[in-house]
């Protein structure tokens, strides 16, 4: 059940905190293999160039699609015989990458990623890749990042998490914010530890009273307050969706 994951870049030393943590812990344990590569040993000029200018003309600089090519023959002839891993290409104009999204890539047992830097990869890299095995272009939220190797590190961390046997205990992620079930799309409320006073704020009363069904619904009604100001998207989601619901049983 280990998953094999490949990262193609041209800083591998970028991904060194995949060391550490959860994921250094599950790569250690033998739950996840990962395999970094550096892109330019894919390069054949004295230069190592892995970027040219636009064609159509245009600021920044592209990647070439050469190097991009030979690593993904090279990744592909590396895994198990017969088998294509999902590719995961890092870009702010892909798809939004959510909680469903990491739970579908937990679910495969091998990804590569190819996160570019400048403006981006040579289109036709992309689509030719789509020819051999799956590809999923990704966003990891609207703002820009200088390349993707950081939106790897954010991917590999929430699907590694989710992969059998790597948090503690199964109930770990049961109530995680945009967990499917009861809870799905309401952010987690606050929480508390000893001491019970601390610099004179006290922790809720009602988290000391032992009583689980009281407890319980205070923790919905925070939840909600915290989704209402921080996600009011979401909460207009839920509206629309409630209303789209009867509107079908009338
Ligand atoms: Cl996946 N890559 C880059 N370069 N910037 C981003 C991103 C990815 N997601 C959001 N911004």
């Amino acid at each position: 059940s280990e998953m094999r994951i490949d990262v193609v870049t041209i800083f591998p030393e970028y991904l060194e905190p995949l060391n550490v943590s959860l994921v250094g812990k599950a790569r250690a344990r033998g739950q996840l293999d990962v395999h970094l590569h550096d892109l330019r040993s894919w390069t054949t000029d004295i230069h190592r160039t892995v970027d040219d200018t636009p064609y159509g003309g245009g600021p920044g600089m592209v990647m070439k699609p050469e190097p991009w090519g030979a690593a993904l023959d090279a990744v592909l002839a590396a895994g198990p015989e017969g088998e294509v891993p999902t590719l995961v290409v890092p870009t702010p104009s892909g798809r939004p990458f959510t909680q469903d999204l990491a739970q579908d890539l937990a679910a495969r047992p091998w990804l590569a990623f190819a996160p570019a830097r400048y403006e981006g990869i040579d289109r036709r890299v992309i689509e030719e890749a789509a020819t051999r095995m799956p590809v999923v272009e990704v966003s990891i939220g609207d703002y820009v990042l200088a390349g993707g190797e950081v939106a790897v590190l954010v991917m590999v961390e929430a699907v590694a998490r989710l992969l059998p046997g790597v948090l503690g205990n199964a109930e770990s992620h049961r109530d995680d914010s945009f967990a499917p079930g009861a809870m799905a799309d309401l952010l987690e409320g606050p929480v508390y530890t000893k001491p019970a006073e601390w610099r004179g704020r006290e922790v809720p009363e009602i988290l000391l009273s032992g009583h689980h069904g009281k407890i319980a619904q205070w923790r919905r009604e925070q939840a909600f307050a915290r989704t209402l100001a921080n996600r009011p998207d979401l909460v207009a989601r839920w509206q629309r969706e409630a209303f789209s619901k009867k509107e079908r049983e009338a």
